[in-house]
């Protein structure tokens, strides 16, 4: 069976292509989704591609994810990233890889975008890559799986990264 990678959009990215086009591009979401099923298919990965306006279903994707074992998580938190310990604590508590991904560089921006409380738990972050970020995050997975580290390692634990903020 096909390893998984789930990637996950937060909030107004389903508007994504007419959003702020000067900060986020002019492709759509469903030009990501395309953009991460064809990298996901050259590394033989299955792709669970979802978007969610509220905190809650992104948590609860973020468990399901755990609970299947997915091989990853592409994580666009949108702006909960700069907000939400809970999302923090859900990635915490799954034993699943995740890359967190911004299209447009957060710290060149406001200040309050400079923070993450997703990078923290993350196993890396990407931004400022434009949409090209989510194919970088898929690769970077793919290459993580390949070396048998896809599930969190002791490094990561023992690192006491995840504790530190
Ligand atoms: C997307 C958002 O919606 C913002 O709230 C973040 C991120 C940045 C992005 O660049 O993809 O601050």
């Amino acid at each position: 069976m096909a390893k998984t990678v789930y990637v996950l959009n937060g909030p107004n990215l389903n508007l994504l292509g007419s959003r702020e086009p000067a900060t986020y591009g002019h492709a759509s979401l469903e030009d990501v989704e395309q953009l991460c099923r064809e990298r996901a298919q050259r590394h033989q990965l299955g792709v669970e591609f979802r978007q969610s306006n509220h905190e809650g279903e992104l948590i609860d994707w973020i468990h399901e994810a755990g609970a299947q074992q997915a091989a990853g998580i592409v994580l666009n938190s949108g702006g909960y990233t700069h907000t939400s310990v809970s999302m923090r604590d859900a990635i915490a508590a799954v034993n699943v890889p995740v890359i967190e991904v911004h299209i447009s560089n957060i710290f060149a921006r406001d200040r309050f975008r400079h923070h993450s409380h997703i990078a923290p738990v993350a196993v890396a972050s990407l931004c400022g890559f434009g949409i090209e970020g989510y194919g970088l995050a898929i690769e970077g997975l793919a290459a993580l799986i390949a070396k048998g580290a896809g599930a969190k390692s002791s490094d990561t634990k023992s690192s006491g990264r995840k504790g530190k903020d």
